[in-house]
């Protein structure tokens, strides 16, 4: 879990959290990561975004969450998205996704 900051830059902090082990209907240990917008009220139950991780079957999406800054100067926070056992053409490469 992590704090990244004002990722839609509406005056209040977003939460992101990864679900690394997480079976999904596809795969298991595919894993997510969801973030939760941030209010005066508080965070809601159900995120405003997720994301899981390529149908390879085991990528492990959300194994590390942060925040990264405002990367493209657009006013709005970055987040990134870990999945060490992502697959691609060289095997078990690993991967960050924003
Ligand atoms: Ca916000
Ligand atoms: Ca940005």
């Amino acid at each position: 879990m992590a704090g990244p900051g004002d990722v839609d830059a509406d005056g209040c902090d977003e939460v992101v959290a990864g679900a690394p082990c997480t079976p999904t209907a596809h795969y298991l240990g595919e894993g997510y990561a969801a973030l939760y917008s941030g209010s005066a009220g508080g965070i809601p139950a159900l995120p405003s975004w997720w994301g899981r991780g390529a149908p390879d079957g085991r990528s492990c999406h959300g194994t590390s969450v942060a925040g990264a800054g405002d990367v493209d100067g657009d006013g709005k926070v970055e987040v990134l998205v870990g999945a060490p056992e992502w697959s691609g053409p060289l095997g078990t490469e690993g991967r960050a996704a924003r």
